[in-house]
């Protein structure tokens, strides 16, 4: 679902006077459509779900909005962004936000495009793993960018992504990391992972990326299968109450588009954010179960540097990391 952009203005203009009854002519005449279209678009806009109430001969009104919903007009009326999730796509229910932007939009899609769903049936993480995605509660969104780097320096993408939503759990109050290559985690647990994939020309140039991300928003933990339970955490169960998931996304848009312009710029500054809130460095790792040492860097390529405990430094690619200390 995308949306239009008199509809995006309907909402804006009763967003804008929320709880007061704006009559027809109000809204109608600046947009330049007769109020019978206006009533037309007010009907579908209800029909998709936006509680907006029809005061019989005085006008409409917003006032209930669902703090959770990220229907395309309530999404779009209040976004800041120049770029990102502008061109804003949404569904309730998707098998994968990535599947459908690496083969649906592709190189069609404007940079900043982003691919929302309430609920996916087939969120995947690294290597075709689960990623749990059930509805209503949490977010899962992909959004294309343009390639700023080859291939080879794909591990930026997911670095500006993550140092985004680092910082977005941070202005809540929570002390989120970074953990090497993909995740950020909450008091030891996973609360978002991203999953970053280029889709890539004969020539090995970069066409597009697509980064993935899921951040467990407001999950109870009898939410989570019983697997990861005890790894993985949501801001519900970090902060004691639910937060309004709107909200949120708006705010990841501002991160995500302040974070690519700054890799853009000065990736030295991203790099240093990045270790600055890093779960990984100067831990004792072990990476697959066979590398097993102190993580003491990551390369520019995004390579873990392992010290062993023979002293050796060894270069690790790719792969799972668990944190020992
Ligand atoms: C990731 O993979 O962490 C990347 C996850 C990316 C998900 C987003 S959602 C929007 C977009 N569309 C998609 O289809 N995917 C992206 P990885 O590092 O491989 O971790 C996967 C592992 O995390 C699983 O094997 C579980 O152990 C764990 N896991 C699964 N669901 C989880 C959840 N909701 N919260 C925390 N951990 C989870």
């Amino acid at each position: 679902m995308q949306s239009d952009p008199k509809d995006v203005e309907i909402v804006r203009r009763l967003l804008a006077r929320r709880g007061e009854v704006v009559s027809g002519e109000e809204i109608a005449i600046p947009l330049g459509i007769s109020r019978v279209a206006l009533w037309k678009r007010i009907r579908t806009l209800k029909k998709s779900g936006i509680n907006i109430k029809v005061v019989p001969r005085r006008g409409y009104m917003l006032d209930n909005i669902e703090h959770d919903a990220l229907l395309p007009p309530l999404v779009l009326s209040e976004l800041k962004t120049s770029e990102f999730g502008r061109n804003y796509h949404y569904f309730d229910v998707i098998d994968s936000t990535n599947d459908y932007a690496l083969k649906l939009l592709g190189e069609k899609a404007l940079h900043g495009t982003v691919v929302v769903a309430d609920h996916q049936t087939k969120g995947r993480g690294r290597l075709s793993r689960v990623w749990y995605s059930p509805p209503g509660k949490n977010l899962y969104l992909s959004v294309i960018v343009r390639p700023f780097v080859p291939v080879s320096l794909a591990f930026r993408v997911t670095m500006f992504s993550s140092c985004a939503v680092c910082e977005l759990l941070r202005e809540l109050g929570m002390n989120a990391l970074i953990k090497w290559p993909n995740d950020v985690y909450v008091s030891g647990k996973k609360i978002s992972g991203i999953l970053t994939e280029a889709s890539v020309e004969a020539s090995g140039n970069v066409k597009f990326y697509v980064v993935g991300i899921g951040i467990n928003v407001n999950m109870a933990y009898s939410d989570f299968p019983i697997d990861i339970r005890d790894f993985a955490t949501s801001v519900m169960i970090e902060k004691g109450e639910p937060v309004p998931r709107r909200k949120l996304f708006l705010r990841l848009m501002e991160l995500l588009e302040k974070w690519y312009n700054i890799c853009l710029i000065n990736v030295e500054e991203a790099w240093m954010y990045w270790r600055r809130y890093n779960y990984t460095l100067g831990k004792r790792v072990v990476v697959d179960e066979k590398v097993t040492g102190e993580a003491i860097g990551v390369t520019p390529m995004g390579y873990l540097l392992v010290r062993l405990d023979d002293g050796k430094v060894e270069r690790v690619v790719a792969g799972d990391l668990q944190v020992v200390d």
